[in-house]
């Protein structure tokens, strides 16, 4: 046994030499999540990515979900596949949260950073955490990590409003403002992160497929145009062709 049987099962097929690596953006309705993985399939190289599926329904809001699939080989011959999955947010599609929610190795909560919203994201968070345990995951298993978006409507939260929720809780946060692709990257980049690290953990990633933390993220992210972005210097962008 590679992790122990207590806890939700990774994906890794050893036969098929692939690992799929989930995660889901989660939170309350419009605070952004289909803006999330359109600004990521947007800045990602075609021939890893797969087509970025987003069900609608007639008053714009996602019914079921959206799921953007981006694929790699490590060097040692081992196919990675990550798939990013949103949830639909009004209150009704519970049961579908709960679905998607399921095997997740990390989340993004995705909160609306204007005060009014507050009440919202709590609520949000406690059906999160709700809908977890509904689904056999244990919330101090699986990792979370925060975005402020919407940063630049007005009655947003200050900096210093935003450090202090950094402070209090043991979740990394990142502000952003999703529709101009401030901080999207960087969210990303947070939850591949504490996702790699969870599942190092259980099912030890570097020692059993020769997959490093530093390979994941690389093979992800020189894959995506991190140009404007605070991953620009860790990942350099390649150079466009003239
Ligand atoms: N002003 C502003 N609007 C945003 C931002 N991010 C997303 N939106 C808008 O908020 C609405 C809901 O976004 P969407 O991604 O569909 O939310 P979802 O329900 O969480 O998937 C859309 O009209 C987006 O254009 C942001 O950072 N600032
Ligand atoms: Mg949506």
């Amino acid at each position: 046994m590679l992790f122990d049987g207590t806890l939700p099962d990774v994906q890794l097929n050893h036969a098929q030499r692939e690992l799929t690596v989930k995660i889901v953006y989660y939170g309350p309705g419009l605070s952004g999540k289909t803006t999330n993985l359109q600004m990521i399939h947007q800045r990602t190289q075609p021939d890893v990515r797969g087509r970025l599926l987003t069900v609608e329904t007639h008053d714009d809001r996602t019914l079921f979900f959206d799921l953007l699939p981006v694929f790699f080989s490590t060097a040692a011959g081992f196919k990675v596949k990550v798939k990013l999955f949103t949830v639909p947010g009004q209150v009704i599609h519970n049961a579908t949260r709960r679905i998607v929610l399921q095997g997740a190795d990390a989340v993004a909560f995705i909160a609306d950073s204007r005060r009014s919203a507050s009440a919202e994201n709590n609520s949000y968070w406690k059906n999160l955490n709700e809908n977890m345990r509904e689904n056999g995951l244990d919330p101090a298993q699986v990792p979370i990590v925060i975005q402020f978006n919407k940063r630049d409507l007005p009655d947003t939260r200050s900096d210093a409003e935003i450090e202090e929720a950094r402070k209090k809780g043991k979740e990394p946060v990142v502000g952003a403002i999703a529709i101009r692709g401030i901080g999207v990257l960087e969210t990303l980049f947070a939850v591949l992160q504490s996702a790699f690290r969870s599942l190092d953990a259980r099912a030890g990633l570097t020692k059993n497929i020769q997959l490093t933390e530093k390979e994941f993220l690389t093979q992800v992210f020189q894959n995506i145009d991190t140009s404007g972005t605070e991953l620009e210097r860790l990942f350099p962008p390649r150079v466009k062709p003239l």
